[in-house]
């Protein structure tokens, strides 16, 4: 397992270390016509870290930030955190009550944010306490201005405050888009292990590379993907402000050629029906899936149309990022793919116990990114953080070839029958139905107060509900999947999934509504 020095900072070993490699005329981001080198990332990451000093800031005070995809982000992540700052970001399109939460809850000394956050987040940051030191990227009477606030003095004897491998550096949200969220804290050295195990060593990003992605920065899942893993090899990011629609991205792949796209199921659904001709994706070598289940049938779609090879994986808030993974050269459609080196995982019973092989248990993962805790949760980061392990609550089955198979939350399991069904394997089944283009499958009690699953289902466009349709998809569940696992009642939903802000299928809400 790699090593680092106790003397650390996350922003020297993703930005500066590129300035000791020589790559300072190399470029690091593409953004809106403009070129930026590694170079000039550092001065404005430097500048940044030294304004944020100059202004007062101390060791481990908190910074958000809450900004679209634009340069400003990266100089203001990387520059509170060469500063000494823990940072946070969160995402930019939420309404006033979600940054009240925000604000009270991270408790910044300062905050970055754009155009796009003012005004919900100027309006809860005008009556917090927290709201006081705002920078906004764009032109406000309000706030300082990015630019007027970088070029302002800075104080004699400036330093940045010195950060060990182990220091907070990073929260990272975990999935919602109200106040439950809650902050996995991080520490400096947290992000290089997985970058070296992971998107170095299993996955073999370089410097070669041109990244692209579709999830945004705040998006833990993309700042690995599209900001750190580029970073840490020298590679380059292609970055832009306008919400992520897949001719969006088909633009941006004509125009900038990039090698890896970052992706999530909802979107790649998208790309795949969108009208007109398909565009040329072949500079890619490969298409990152994550974030939530990727359909079976969604992925040999994908294949049939684009043949650019999809590596599905699996990470979260609390391990920064991916661990378990298919790879390059190692994909095995319908799985997860194999446990990343440098990872333990142990698949645990309702007893405590390990499974048998071949058996759905528990899902517990090991590493040296795993988060220390939830900021302020003591109760949840008891259960779910433990000593270097994160005990995720996600129900898996390994496979006699060694590849994991993801079943689904284990609160979102349905006990059928006495037996467990996994809502992704009935998911799976019915999205293979050429009439259905989306679907949920939870469970309900019937009648008798036993538990059924129940699939809400969106067709495709064109295709009317009925009862002759339900029965036709019960039907062809119960063909393709043992009985007690088939749908007992198909809904069918009149407009797409609700979703959370990481696009991931919201399936409290579905659950509630259909119970
Ligand atoms: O899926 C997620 O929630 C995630 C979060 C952080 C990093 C990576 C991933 C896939």
């Amino acid at each position: 397992a790699p090593v680092f020095p106790d003397a650390f900072n996350m922003a020297d070993y993703f930005v500066f270390a590129n300035l000791e490699a020589g790559r300072g005329d190399k470029p690091a981001i593409l953004f809106e016509g403009r070129t930026i080198t590694y170079a000039e990332v550092a001065r404005n990451v430097e500048r940044v870290a030294h304004r944020l000093l100059s202004d007062g800031l101390l060791p481990e005070q908190r910074v958000l930030l809450c900004m679209r995809d634009c340069p400003e982000f990266v100089y203001a992540w990387f520059g509170a955190l060469k500063a000494g700052a823990v940072v946070t970001q969160i995402n930019p399109l939420l309404p006033e009550t979600d940054y009240r939460y925000y604000l009270g809850y991270v408790k910044p000394q300062f905050a970055f944010i754009d155009e796009a956050s003012l005004a919900a987040f100027g309006a809860a940051a005008a009556e917090s306490r927290h709201g006081s030191n705002v920078i906004l990227v764009g032109e406000d009477a309000t706030f300082a201005g990015f630019d007027d606030w970088l070029a302002r003095d800075i104080a004699p004897g400036t330093k940045p405050w010195p950060t060990r491998k182990d220091d907070p550096a990073v929260w990272l949200f975990t999935s919602g888009t109200t106040g439950q969220s809650k902050g996995a804290v991080h520490c400096h050295f947290h992000f290089a292990y997985n970058t070296e195990v992971y998107a170095r060593r299993f996955i073999g990003v370089h410097e070669d590379d041109v990244t692209l992605s579709g999830p945004r920065l705040f998006f833990g899942y993309a700042t690995g993907t599209n900001l750190m893993f580029p970073f840490a090899v020298g590679a380059t990011t292609i970055l832009f402000r306008d919400p992520p629609t897949a001719q969006c991205l088909f633009d941006q792949i004509e125009r900038h050629r990039p090698t890896i796209l970052t992706n999530v199921p909802t979107l790649i659904n998208k790309m795949l029906e969108a009208d007109g001709t398909r565009p040329d994706l072949s500079s890619l070598r490969f298409m990152w899936s994550a974030g939530e289940a990727l359909p079976r049938e969604l992925h040999e779609r994908w294949d049939r149309a684009f043949g650019v090879p999809i590596i599905d994986g699996i990470g979260s808030a609390e391990s920064f990022h991916i661990y378990i993974s298919n790879r390059p050269d190692d994909i095995r459609p319908g799985s997860l793919g194999r446990l990343v080196p440098g990872y333990e995982a142990r698949l645990i019973d309702d007893e405590g116990q390990p499974v048998e092989q071949g058996d759905i248990g528990t899902l517990w993962i090991g590493g040296d990114s795993a988060a220390l805790y939830y900021h302020g949760d003591y109760a949840k980061s008891k259960e779910h953080l433990r000593g270097g392990w994160i005990v995720s609550g996600d129900k898996f089955r390994q496979d006699a070839d060694g590849y994991w198979h993801y079943e689904g939350r284990g609160d979102d399991l349905i006990k059928s029958g006495g037996i467990y069904v996994s809502p992704i394997e009935v998911e799976n089944c019915l999205t293979r139905h050429e009439a259905v283009s989306e679907c949920c499958v939870v469970g309900r009690k019937d009648a008798a107060g036993l538990e059924k699953p129940v699939a809400i289902v969106v067709l495709k466009a064109g295709i009317e509900k009925s009862g002759t349709l339900e029965a036709e998809l019960i039907d062809f569940s119960r063909q393709h999947l043992a009985r007690y696992k088939a749908p007992h009642r198909i809904l069918f939903a009149d407009a797409a999934l609700p979703r959370n802000d990481r696009d991931k299928i919201d399936r409290k809400a579905l659950k509630a509504r259909v119970a």
